[in-house]
């Protein structure tokens, strides 16, 4: 599938809004009233029909499952330890003076600290998470949803994407592309099931699993779920990041949607 949904941001609000699924009826063209309707209106309705037919499955929820089904060992993945000069100051301070930073194409920047993220509504789900490499662990996650953040920082009407830069750096090289990113659409980021999750399996999250804060986008593999995200940004384009992929992995060939 291409970057970039063909739902606009107003589109993907409303269908949120109006309870998590969008209504796929609310598009019948006999309820329009007779006589004023152009053929151009026509044409735009049934194309908004035809997006939303085909789009519906996105908005489904992943699988959740009860506290027993939760694996006891969740294997950690990529960076465990990450040693970046910040990150590791950061964590000397148990993350006391960390802080998330909300920027890019939104019209109030934010910089939240960790009591003001579990100060937000929050949401916990135990859910599957499929890494690529063929593994699959349960966990419990919570944190607030992103849609909670991007609402609250104000989305302009240019942003197409939610970029999540992290702290570790996978891969040596000289220009900085080896650190870890990560980008994903609107459709993804007002997800209901899409967190930013401080607490994994009813405890502070760990190291080794991304702490202090990390993505779960619950309807996609684990590359996409970024960990020890430090800024967040609102984009038009991922072209300028990195390799131009829309995220590390990305940049080595794996898909931009890793759709589940
Ligand atoms: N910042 C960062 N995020 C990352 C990675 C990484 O190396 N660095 N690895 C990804 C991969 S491939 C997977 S499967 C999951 C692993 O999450 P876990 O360590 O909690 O199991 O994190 C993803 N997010
Ligand atoms: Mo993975």
């Amino acid at each position: 599938m291409k970057p970039g949904s063909l739902l606009s941001r107003r589109t993907i609000l409303r269908g949120f809004a109006a309870g998590g699924l969008l209504p796929l009826a609310g598009c019948s063209l006999d309820s329009r009233s007779p006589g004023v309707m152009s053929i151009l209106d026509k044409a735009e309705s049934l194309t908004q029909a035809v997006q939303r037919a085909l789009l519906a499955p996105r908005f489904t929820l992943a699988p959740e499952y009860p506290p027993g089904a939760i694996t006891p060992y969740f294997k950690p993945n990529g960076s465990i330890d990450p040693d970046d000069q910040a990150y590791v100051s950061a964590r000397q301070q148990n993350f006391a003076g960390w802080k998330l930073e909300v920027g890019g194409l939104v019209e109030r920047p934010m910089s939240l600290s960790l009591a003001d993220l579990r100060a937000l509504p929050s949401r916990s789900q135990i859910t599957r998470h499929d890494c690529v490499e063929g593994w699959s662990c349960i966990g419990q996650w919570k944190g607030p949803q992103l849609s909670t953040l991007l609402n609250a920082a104000g989305l302009k009407p240019q942003a197409r994407f939610i970029a999540f830069f992290c702290a570790d750096t996978l891969e040596q090289t000289l220009d900085d592309t080896g650190r870890y990113y990560e980008s994903i659409d609107l459709v993804d980021a007002f997800h209901p099931q899409t967190i930013l999750a401080y607490e994994m399996n009813y405890a502070p999250l760990k190291v080794e699993n991304g702490a202090p804060l990390r993505l779960r986008v619950e309807r996609q593999l684990g590359y996409k779920m970024a960990k020890y995200v430090m800024r967040i940004e609102a984009i038009d384009s991922f072209a300028a990041l990195g390799h131009g992929q829309g995220g590390f992995w990305e940049d080595r060939g794996y898909e931009w949607y890793a759709g589940i």
